[in-house]
């Protein structure tokens, strides 16, 4: 394993933001690939620091922090992967994106953000604390092709639920790919509540936009399209 990486999962586990802003420039500079560095430091540094706040070894105070510093690197790393990632000149489609009502976890929802626009789609990003409402209210407004629903929190994961319901309520059910993922979201529930397709990556989500819009497909699929197996990614 590369010396930066294990220094930045360490830095990123310590809270400590400075650190783990100055490895990940150094490693960047390095041309070490980011989602590696975005993948194995920061997302497993993130899983150890997620755990031992499970196991009382930590607190919220230390989460904020090792949040930050992981913030601080994927901030450098966006920067980055929008230099080399080209823009949304050819959007291919409005995405809408979020995080579901109840949750305020933005760092992997930003990440599938910036790789969705790196390929070229056009990305609104309606933040944390979505409601349903909204997230219908945004898709219509830009006409957009796929809602994309992000989830850290199992009590916010029913809104997803809602969401498929009440696009089959309004009858606009066929007009948007639903998109799930983050960490309590699994095949399976994507599966239960009817979504399109369910990512376990950033560069899942990606992945997953251009298959549906490539699949002259109209929604709902009738079973998912599933990228990133829990047991290997
Ligand atoms: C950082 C963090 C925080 C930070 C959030 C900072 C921020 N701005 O995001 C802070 C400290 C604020 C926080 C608060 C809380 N947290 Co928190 N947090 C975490 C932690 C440690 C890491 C999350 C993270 O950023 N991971 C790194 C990113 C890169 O990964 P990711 O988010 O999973 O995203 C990737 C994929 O999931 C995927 N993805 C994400 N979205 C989408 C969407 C689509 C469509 C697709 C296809 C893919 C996809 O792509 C991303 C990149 O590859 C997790 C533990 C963990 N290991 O997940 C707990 C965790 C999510 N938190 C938890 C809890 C309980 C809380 C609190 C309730 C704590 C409290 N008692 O107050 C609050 C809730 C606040 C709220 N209302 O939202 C629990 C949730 C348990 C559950 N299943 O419900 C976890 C799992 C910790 C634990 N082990 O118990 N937290």
């Amino acid at each position: 394993m590369s010396k930066f990486i294990e220094e930045l999962r360490e830095a990123i586990i310590n809270g400590d933001r400075e650190e783990a802003e100055a490895i990940t420039k150094k490693a960047l500079e390095s041309n070490i690939d980011p989602q590696v560095l975005i993948q194995e430091a920061g997302s497993k540094a993130m899983d150890i620091v997620g755990q031992r706040f499970n196991d009382f070894e930590i607190f919220l105070p230390d989460l904020t922090l090792a949040a930050d510093a992981m913030k601080g690197s994927v901030g450098l790393i966006i920067e980055k992967l929008k230099e080399t990632g080209g823009g949304g000149e050819d959007s291919v489609a409005n995405i809408v994106l979020g995080t579901c009502f109840g949750d305020m976890h933005d760092i992997g929802k930003n990440l599938v953000s910036v790789l969705m626009a790196t390929a070229g789609m056009q990305v609104h990003d309606i933040g944390v604390d979505v409601k349903v409402k909204d997230f219908i209210q945004k898709a219509e407004e830009v006409d957009a092709k796929i809602i994309a629903m992000s989830s850290l929190l199992s009590t916010s994961l029913p809104f997803m639920e809602d969401l498929i319901r009440i696009l089959k309520e309004k009858n606009l059910r066929d007009k948007y790919y639903v998109i799930v993922g983050g960490g309590p979201v699994t095949p399976e529930f994507a599966v239960e509540i009817g979504a399109d397709a369910y990512g376990r990556s950033a560069v899942d989500a990606r992945e997953i936009c251009k298959q549906l819009l490539s699949s002259g497909k109209k929604p709902p699929f009738e079973k998912p399209v599933i990228l990133g197996d829990l047991k290997t990614n």
